[in-house]
């Protein structure tokens, strides 16, 4: 199918003009970062028109969701409903705002995939969410970062445009190293794992040794800098492990000496080129591999938000939202969308105690990932809550692997949650994840789906067995 853009933004339009008629909507959006941006922007658009509205974040449509928004007149669903049959059961007046495979519902949908576009790496819920309403496109930027959709292409580009033009965004070539704006430089080294550092990643010490021997210095005092005012995202007190003053610091003031440890983004244009290359000459030296590029990427700023917190580079922001949504704060997530007061420093306390659950719950997976043959098989029953379970396989998973990751948790109902993660290189050979998720579930009574590079969904405990002789006979 040719890519319609007339078509998409003329579909965008139709479900304005539908909420505009809408009196007290509810939103229905999905809880993880794509979910959170695209109702955030849903109800910044509903606040400016002047609406009175309630979101309700969910983890997936199912009967029973379906069953709960019997009664409701006005709905809008974002990130999910498209790929829902039991969306068509409710009789109401209802619009769809998704990116999920869809062959259509009985409610008018904006959704690219009707359109001729991939909502897998062309535009994510919250960049439709953005097109049908035009507010907040840094929001969307966010969002198709969270469903790893840079580097930004087609529609996402065009998003990407319209930030610029705002002054709400800009795209720079940075370091492709989580933690450029949060973490002490050593520590955005150590931490690395994507791409691994040979030498670097897991030794601060040589991390920080690395920074002074090319003359970059490693604090400075507050005040000082290329944003040269203190720190406005508060408080330490991180804490990996029982590490030294820096891996406590997470960017903050020294304890010992009133200084502040010095992130990538605090670096002038000059020290950033300077650190790039020393960077790439050393893993060069060290016997790594992989081009100097790899070392380099498109990232995304945010320059609406205060740029010494996460919401400065739009990979942090995603994560905080992650961490938001994963522990059942849906709507603190929005509210630090909206900009409300107080929202970021709750999150961050949030994001801190994500980050330990996820270190736990990869250490977990790294020992126990077992070869089924077609798949490798991640059984995180009762050890990974089901809400990070996704974020923990795709964290295992390192390009390079030659099969897929399928992943299970338990969810609060005793229900086995899965997720399955594949590579772009098996997505190029016909790996279509949604689809062979959505027949094996429902082989076995269950529910699945969503995209061909990562997908999920919930079957009853006693049918898993019989579910991964399905997923062997459809790999
Ligand atoms: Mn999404």
């Amino acid at each position: 199918m040719e890519k319609d853009w007339d078509g998409f933004f003329a579909r965008c339009k139709e479900v304005a003009q539908a909420v505009e008629k809408m009196h007290s909507p509810l939103v229905v959006n999905h809880y993880d970062c794509d979910g959170l941006t695209s109702g955030a922007i849903t109800a910044a658009a509903l606040e400016k028109m002047g609406k009175k509205y309630r979101i309700w974040t969910v983890r997936k449509i199912d009967d029973e969701v379906v069953e709960k928004l019997h009664g409701e007149k006005e709905i809008i669903f974002t990130d999910l409903g498209g790929g829902s049959a039991g969306v068509d059961r409710l009789e109401c007046n209802a619009v769809i705002i998704d990116h999920h495979q869809t062959e259509g519902r009985k409610f008018l949908q904006a959704n690219p995939h009707l359109f001729g576009f991939d909502g897998g790496t062309e535009v994510s819920a919250a960049g439709v969410a953005y097109c049908v309403f035009r507010v907040l496109p840094e929001i969307a930027i966010v969002g198709a970062w969270g469903d790893v959709q840079y580097p930004f292409i087609s529609i996402n580009k065009w998003i990407l445009e319209q930030a610029e033009k705002e002054g709400v965004a800009r795209v720079e070539k940075s370091i492709r190293l989580f933690g450029r704006v949060s973490r002490p430089l050593a520590q955005m080294l150590s931490f690395a794992d994507e791409p691994y550092l040979p030498g670097l990643t897991g030794n601060e010490e040589r991390c920080m040794q690395f920074c002074e021997t090319m003359g970059i210095r490693l604090k400075e005092n507050a005040g000082e800098g290329a944003h040269g005012k203190p720190d406005a995202a508060g408080g330490g007190g991180a804490g990996t492990a029982a590490g030294n003053g820096l891996s406590r610091a997470q960017g903050k003031f020294d304890a010992a000496d009133g200084k502040r440890w010095r992130t990538y983004h605090m670096l002038n244009d000059e020290e950033k080129r300077k650190f790039v290359s020393s960077l790439a000459e050393f893993l060069a030296e060290s016997g790594y591999d992989r081009k100097v590029e790899e070392l380099v990427g498109e990232s995304y700023l945010i320059t609406s938000r205060p740029q010494e917190s996460e919401m400065a580079d739009a990979g942090e922001f995603s994560t905080l939202l992650n961490a938001c949504g994963r522990n059942d704060q849906p709507q603190l997530g929005i509210d630090v969308c909206l900009g409300r007061e107080g929202a970021y420093e709750q999150a961050r306390a949030l994001l801190l105690l994500h980050r330990k659950n996820l270190r736990e719950g990869i250490a977990f997976a790294q020992k126990e990932t077992e070869d089924f043959g077609k798949f490798l098989l991640l059984d995180g029953r009762g050890v990974i809550a089901d809400g990070i379970i996704g974020v923990v396989a795709g964290m295992l998973y390192s390009g390079e692997r030659k099969k897929p990751i399928l992943a299970i948790a338990l969810d609060d109902a005793g229900m086995v949650k899965i997720s399955m993660r594949g590579t772009k290189e098996l997505v190029k050979n016909g790996l279509n994840l949604g689809a062979i998720l959505h027949e094996a579930c429902a082989a076995v009574g269950g529910l699945g789906g969503g995209h061909k590079i990562a997908a999920g969904g919930g079957i009853a405990p006693e049918k898993l067995d019989e579910f991964l002789r399905e997923i062997g006979k459809r790999l």
